[in-house]
């Protein structure tokens, strides 16, 4: 760095103090925190992404948004040049330059890491950054923080792409660094251009509706989601959908709203009661990122019936492999028809749901929970399909997979007559553009479902008796140090403090198909605990039992 370089950005950073004793943690996903003090964070960030940018030499994301927390709260999400989650490689870096307590040993950080990972100031490539944010209204002035950041190095340029939701941001930055068209308005044309083939391309015998379960109603957590599928289903104008608590709505941010609320309270949202008793129902959270499906029972004050991430992943799986087995019928084509499709899920996915796809001869792996670790191991697959239970997940096709379909589809374009196993290339190829490649995006997710739903015939009811889900319990445990949980195996296996396990397993042997597992947050200063086994009773007795011994073992 030269000296030009070196006093921007001492005199950037002397406006984004630290404030005295606030300490950040980078977390599972980005930096989230009450809003108020946040912006030397996000500032910090923004050098962050130009850095990236110029050491992968491509366009970085930078998205103001806390999801699903609070509306004081906010937050700072980073997009890689594949539009993914920031490379783990970074994450130390990044909550080292978040917790720099002065200007100067903000430099000196700087300085060795640049020199460490010999990213090039030679400015033949400058910085670029796309910022987006959420309808927070504290996401104006850090988003200002942000691109403040980004210009402290020189030559890079921000651009604000405004109001957003997270996926859509991630989209944009995949987009930009393939070079394809990348604006909001080629997001939304290429997802309702490929909602319309795969409507086309239901079967006929199929295109009779009943009628009665046709209808969608979404909740949009009071967030940006709902605003954005308002636009989607204006464009569309095909679907009977209505969206309620959309951020152009009265209602506070997930407030009693939100795909985080029903899927962990197990109720409806605000807006949505016995009236709508029946009718096939929606939630985003509030970035958009999470999707799941719920339907009200006539009885107020009962539990919805939960239509959660690992639904949608079996949906998504039946779906795709019945296009892959359409591909296989054909001799000649076998082996693309063999490609190797693979489910991420992790160790929170419902037992039923691992037992339903395996049942299917499907090849299940877990991870650690968060995007990074499900994305990277479903990238290993011609089709890998992820989800986490609470409703973020998506589909990815391989580079090399897509570019077969896309041969395969042309010559069904061209003029002849389609196969069923042309068509089912058409569909899959359409599903590889519908449904977002960077990460888990609730809008494309809707518009997937739907037509799944179409295609199959199937109502939400039908949909949700693909397996039944064991009785399950979340409990959050408050420990001094939830550092001190060092988990195994994609968090199944406590490895410390030492005979955790041992007491968890004694305790569990108890439950009749009971499954139990600690793991400390990554969002939130607790230990969670998840407890599944064939009575609702007895899995509440069980998670209350192993809450004990956490609190035993940490307190
Ligand atoms: C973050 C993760 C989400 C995960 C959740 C777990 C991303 C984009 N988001 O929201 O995937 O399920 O954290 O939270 O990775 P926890 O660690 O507090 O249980
Ligand atoms: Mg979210």
């Amino acid at each position: 760095m030269n000296e030009e370089q070196k006093s921007l950005l001492l005199e950037s950073s002397s406006r984004f103090l630290l404030s005295q004793g606030v300490k950040v943690s980078y977390g599972t996903a980005g930096f989230r925190e009450d809003a108020s003090i946040l912006s030397s964070t996000v500032y910090r960030v923004g050098i962050l992404a130009a850095l990236r940018s110029l050491k992968t030499q491509s366009v970085i994301g930078v998205m103001i948004t806390a999801s699903h927390n609070k509306f004081s709260d906010n937050g700072v999400k980073i997009a890689d040049p594949n539009g993914g989650m920031l490379s783990q490689h970074w994450e130390p870096f990044a909550d080292k330059l978040a917790n720099a307590p002065s200007p100067q040993q903000l430099l000196q950080l700087i300085n060795e890491f640049v020199e460490k990972e010999r990213i090039p100031f030679d400015g033949v490539r400058p910085a670029e950054i796309l910022l987006g944010r959420d309808t927070r209204p504290s996401g104006e002035a850090l988003l200002e923080a942000a691109r403040q950041g980004v210009t402290s190095i020189v030559g890079a340029v921000a651009s604000d792409m405004g109001i957003l939701t997270t996926p859509q941001l991630h989209w944009m930055v995949r987009a930009r660094n393939k070079g394809i068209k990348a604006s909001e308005q080629d997001y939304f044309e290429q997802l309702t251009s490929s909602f319309r083939c795969l409507m086309d391309l239901i079967p006929t015998e199929r295109k009779v509706f009943d009628g009665v379960n046709d209808k969608l109603v979404v909740d949009g957590a009071n967030g940006v989601g709902g605003a954005k599928l308002r636009i989607l289903h204006n464009l569309l104008n095909v679907l009977d959908m209505e969206v309620r608590n959309s951020s152009e709505d009265e209602g506070v941010l997930n407030d009693g709203v939100g795909a985080d609320y029903v899927q962990k309270e197990k109720v409806a949202p605000r807006g949505f009661g016995s009236k709508d008793a029946g009718t096939r129902c929606a939630s985003l959270d509030g970035d958009a990122d999470r999707l799941v499906y719920f339907s009200v029972p006539p009885e107020s004050n009962a539990q919805i019936d939960l239509v959660d991430g690992d639904k949608i992943l079996s949906l998504f799986a039946v779906f795709i492999r019945e296009q892959l087995s359409l591909l296989n019928e054909k001799e000649d084509i076998k082996n693309c028809g063999k490609a190797r499709l693979g489910i991420v899920q992790t160790a929170y996915a419902n037992g039923a749901s691992t037992n339903y796809l395996k049942n299917l001869d499907l090849e299940v792996n877990l991870t650690p929970t968060g995007v990074k670790y499900l994305h990277e191991k479903a990238a290993e697959f011609d089709i890998g399909i992820y989800f986490e239970a609470n409703g973020h997940g998506t589909i990815l096709f391989s580079e090399s997979f897509i570019e077969w379909l896309e041969v395969r589809s042309n010559m069904l374009s061209s003029g002849s007559k389609g196969s069923e196993a042309e068509k089912a290339a058409l569909r899959l190829l359409a599903v590889s553009k519908l449904i977002n490649q960077a990460v888990g995006d609730a809008l494309s997710g809707v518009l997937l479902v739907e037509v799944i739903l179409k295609h199959m015939g199937w109502s939400i009811h039908r949909w949700n008796e693909l397996y039944i889900d064991l009785p399950s319990r979340q409990l959050k445990v408050k420990v001094a140090d939830r550092t001190s949980v060092v988990t195994a195996n994609a968090e199944t296996v406590v490895v410390s403090p030492p005979g955790l396990q041992e007491a968890i397993n004694a305790e569990t042997a108890k439950y009749n198909q009971g499954r139990c597992f600690v793991r400390p947050s990554g969002t939130e200063d607790v230990v969670r605990v998840y407890a599944e086994a064939s009575t609702q009773e007895a899995a509440d007795t069980l998670a209350n039992g192993v809450a004990k011994l956490v609190d035993q073992f940490l307190g």
